[in-house]
């Protein structure tokens, strides 16, 4: 008998569907459409476990829904700008073109490797001018719009690499590469105005109703929105009114201090040629390493400084001192805070650290807490106190009252702020979308000419990873004329953030070889939206965020043909390896082409599929590898073994021992079982030990002296057909062993037999006095009185009572018979 030869047959199969264009998609719009997609890749090179994970499930969907009918799109491309590349190109002289191609030739094998179901012909790389042409023609919409603007920000800046650094290129305030410290260093950058967007954004999560919760709540909190009020607080001596935000207007008689944000442009003002102004300057100093994100961790050490000034309580004229600390940003609400210590966490560590005074207005009832003499803040609901007129109500209509009434006296306002920002997309870096901007004394900045597009990126570049944006190093790139009114101008020299090329790739997949349009109207139309979404969970905040956006947008002006992107979501669980995940930092990775290599891509994909459910983690196992491969033997055994006596079978066939009504009724469960663990539910493992449990009964079955050979045939060929989309190399050629010429792709997912569902017997229990004592074989379905009746009547049941008197009858038809006797 033939050994399970896996390196021949994958090849054999890859090679097939290759030749024969199997997945191939058309746009024809008489079929029903499925539009399955996995996130594409940054292309490193190698392909990892995660990969394996993400595609295999993917796989698996699409085979199955092509077997039943649908029209499936399933691409696949590359993520392909980014630093990575970049580095390359510094640290060993590559340009990151070849070494990005270079990469994706790799990947693109190793994906071929794995038997995946792509479309090759709808590929995009994002690096490629055919896909970035597109992206400046996006970027020209939103300028066109007035969502895109150049603004100042600062930016983590090495002086001693002379260079912008991203995020994480500072660790710790350090210079990822030559341990400087780092300082920052104001730059014009772009920015998109998502903002804009962030009430549609947020209540549009309320549509998605195939996303996981989780996911939905991440988004949220992300988009951030607060509702509370604006005030303004005089300040003793100065001619401008000092506006907060605070979602507390609650509480505005228990401020006793005020908070800027260092940043805040009163600052300077306010110490001027004062004894805090230098203060203030070194206190600068020390925090320009913080982030923002550091800057509102609930364990920050609150630091700050008084500097000197005092604001008046519009509600009770109260003079409170003024700070600056660095828990408050600029960047949020008005940059600056009315502190509360009594009923804010943060504002208390500060005050207490400051010796500053805490005044409770609110009353919890409770008499636990003592409220004036409080361990922590009291954020709860409670009762007004210590608030004048406002006495005695709850805080929740007192802040509705308080309002009214700051909007009567003009001195604040109900006011909404989301924690969401613009975008900053502006990088200096090379290896990314030339932002098409040109800037022309005259003009400002004006968008390149569309018949103009692509902006390419310049080949003579230094890549010295010194400077503000290698673009300014190209003899080339810069000079240019202003395409309004024609006189001598420059170009940006920034590129755009990746982030922006993975907003919209899923609707260029819908058209990908376009050179007139972004993608033709109609196909989206068809395609869109994407049915299911497939990926890691580390993108669900970003990179969904960024992608709802721009489909917002381009609905908007009339291309996208929905406005939001993805149906349904599923975020698969990350792959671990003794507990921990699995990366190259914690050196316990294990690469799929080892796997490949030793037992086989099918073996590589039914061991992840089988190991965990798709969005829980997957602990790896080399013995679990092993039995999947052992699995794959055996049904490969199995099928060439029956070959021979089935091939010549009719299909056709009538049930008649009880055996051969097993089989069926395990047959059609497991058909059952696997259309509604797959096609509704990526149950993949549930699936799979149903499949195995089917395949024990064939290898009892085909023991047995009377077998049915129609019945024999059909329950293989099943079993081959069901397995397929989670080993499809081996279940081609078992297809094809035993007398098919066409691919098991093309072939209709198999239907069960209702009827087959009912099993003509069950196996029942029966105990003595609690203790199981046998089990029989009765038919299946009888009421109580027939059940005890056959039950009570049967051989081995009247051999066990033999003379005892029964006490008690105790029956559960189709299950237990308990008799109590003496
Ligand atoms: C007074 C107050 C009393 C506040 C109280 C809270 C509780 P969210 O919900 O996240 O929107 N805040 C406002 N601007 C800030 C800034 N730029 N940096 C840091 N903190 C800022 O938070 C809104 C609350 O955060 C605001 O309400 C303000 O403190 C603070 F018992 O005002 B609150
Ligand atoms: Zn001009």
């Amino acid at each position: 008998m033939e050994r399970y030869n896996f390196n021949e047959i994958e090849k054999k199969w890859q090679k097939y569907w290759e030749d024969n264009k199997l997945f191939k998609t058309d746009d024809d719009e008489t079929k029903k459409k499925y539009y399955l997609l996995e996130m594409f890749p940054y292309p490193s090179g190698k392909l990892h476990m995660g990969h394996v994970r993400n595609y295999s499930i993917g796989d698996v969907a699409t085979r199955y829904l092509k077997m039943n009918g649908y029209n499936v799109l399933h691409p696949m491309g590359w993520d392909s700008f980014g630093l990575p590349a970049e580095n390359a190109a510094i640290k060993h002289g590559i340009h990151p073109n070849i070494w990005t191609w270079d990469n994706i030739k790799e990947m693109r094998d190793q994906l071929k490797e794995l038997g995946l179901s792509y479309d090759w012909e709808r590929e995009v790389a994002t690096c490629h001018p055919d896909y970035y042409k597109w992206m400046q023609w996006i970027f020209i919409q939103f300028f066109n719009k007035g969502l895109a603007y150049k603004k100042k920000n600062p930016v983590n800046w090495c002086p001693s690499c002379q260079t912008v650094l991203a995020n994480e290129q500072v660790v710790d305030g350090i210079c990822e590469r030559c341990k400087s410290p780092v300082g920052k260093k104001d730059l014009e950058q772009w920015y998109l105005k998502i903002t804009d967007y962030a009430d549609r954004l947020l209540t549009d999560i309320d549509k998605l109703e195939g996303w996981p919760n989780k996911v939905k709540l991440m988004q949220k909190n992300w988009i951030g929105k607060s509702v509370g009020g604006e005030v303004d607080f005089e300040i003793e001596g100065f001619d401008k009114n000092l506006t907060v935000f605070t979602t507390r207007p609650d509480t505005l008689f228990g401020v006793t201090y005020m908070v800027l944000a260092p940043e805040h442009p009163y600052v300077e003002e306010l110490t001027l040629n004062t004894e805090y102004e230098n203060k203030v300057k070194d206190f600068m100093n020390k925090l320009q390493y913080l982030n923002d994100i550091d800057r509102s961790a609930t364990n920050l050490e609150k630091e700050g400084l008084f500097i000197g000034k005092y604001a008046i309580n519009p509600l009770n004229g109260k003079k409170v001192p003024i700070y600056i600390a660095n828990y408050v940003l600029m960047d949020y609400g008005t940059g600056a805070v009315m502190a509360v210590p009594a009923h804010d966490q943060r504002d208390f560590d500060f005050a207490i650290k400051y010796g500053i005074e805490v005044i409770p207005v609110i009353d919890p009832g409770n008499p636990e807490i003592d409220i004036n003499n409080l361990k922590e803040a009291f954020v709860a609901e409670g009762t007004m106190i210590n608030s004048d007129q406002f006495n005695g109500m709850n805080n929740k209509e007192a802040i509705i009252k308080i309002v009214e009434f700051l909007e009567e006296k003009k001195i604040g306002k109900k006011s909404i702020n989301f924690r969401l920002r613009d975008w900053l997309i502006s990088r200096q870096r090379y290896w990314g979308t030339p932002i098409p901007m040109i800037y022309c004394e005259d003009c400002g900045w004006v968008p390149e000419k569309e018949e103009n597009l692509p902006v390419m990126l310049p080949t003579d570049v230094v890549f010295s990873g010194k400077g503000e944006s290698p673009l300014t190093t190209s003899k080339t790139f810069q000079d240019t004329v202003c395409p309004k009114c024609g006189k001598k101008a420059k170009r940006e020299t920034d590129t755009m953030d990746t982030f922006l090329d993975s907003s919209w790739y899923f609707l260029r997949y819908t058209d990908a070889k376009n050179s007139e349009e972004i993608f033709d109207k109609d196909k989206a139309k068809y395609w869109m939206p994407v049915d299911q979404y497939i990926g890691g969970v580390e993108h669900a905040i970003l990179h969904l965020l960024y992608a709802r956006f721009f489909t917002k947008f381009l609905y908007d002006i009339g291309f996208a043909p929905t406005d939001e992107p993805f149906k349904n979501l599923l975020t698969q669980g990350m792959v671990l390896k003794d507990g921990k995940k699995m990366s190259k930092s914690v050196g316990n990775v294990v690469s799929p082409e080892e796997i490949i290599n030793k037992y086989g891509a099918d073996t590589a994909r039914l061991f992840i599929l089988f190991a965990s459910p798709p969005e829980k983690e997957l602990e790896w196992s080399d013995a679990g590898v092993e039995g999947s491969f052992r699995f794959i033997n055996r049904v490969h055994r199995l099928v060439f073994e029956l070959t021979d006596i089935i091939t010549n079978v009719q299909n056709n066939y009538i049930l008649e021992s009880t055996d051969d009504k097993k089989l069926a009724y395990v047959m059609n469960t497991t058909i059952k079982k696997v259309s509604e663990d797959v096609g509704g539910r990526f149950n993949f493992n549930t699936a799979i030990s149903s499949i195995m449990e089917f395949v024990n009964e064939l290898y009892r079955y085909k023991e047995l002296e009377d077998i049915n050979l129609g019945l024999l045939k059909d329950s293989v060929e099943k079993l081959i057909l069901i397995l397929s989309p989670f080993t499809p190399h081996i279940c081609e050629e078992m297809w094809q062993h035993i007398g098919h010429k066409e691919s098991v792709y093309k072939v209709s997912w198999p239907d069960y037999d209702e009827g087959a569902l009912v099993k003509d017997t069950v196996e029942i229990v029966i105990q003595i006095n609690g203790k199981v004592k046998e089990r029989i074989e009765i038919a299946n379905g009888l009421n109580k009185d027939e059940f005890t009746d056959i039950a009570m009547n049967n051989d081995k049941v009247k051999a066990l009572i033999k003379d005892k008197k029964i006490v008690k009858i105790i029956a559960v038809p189709n299950k237990l018979l308990n008799l109590v006797i003496k």
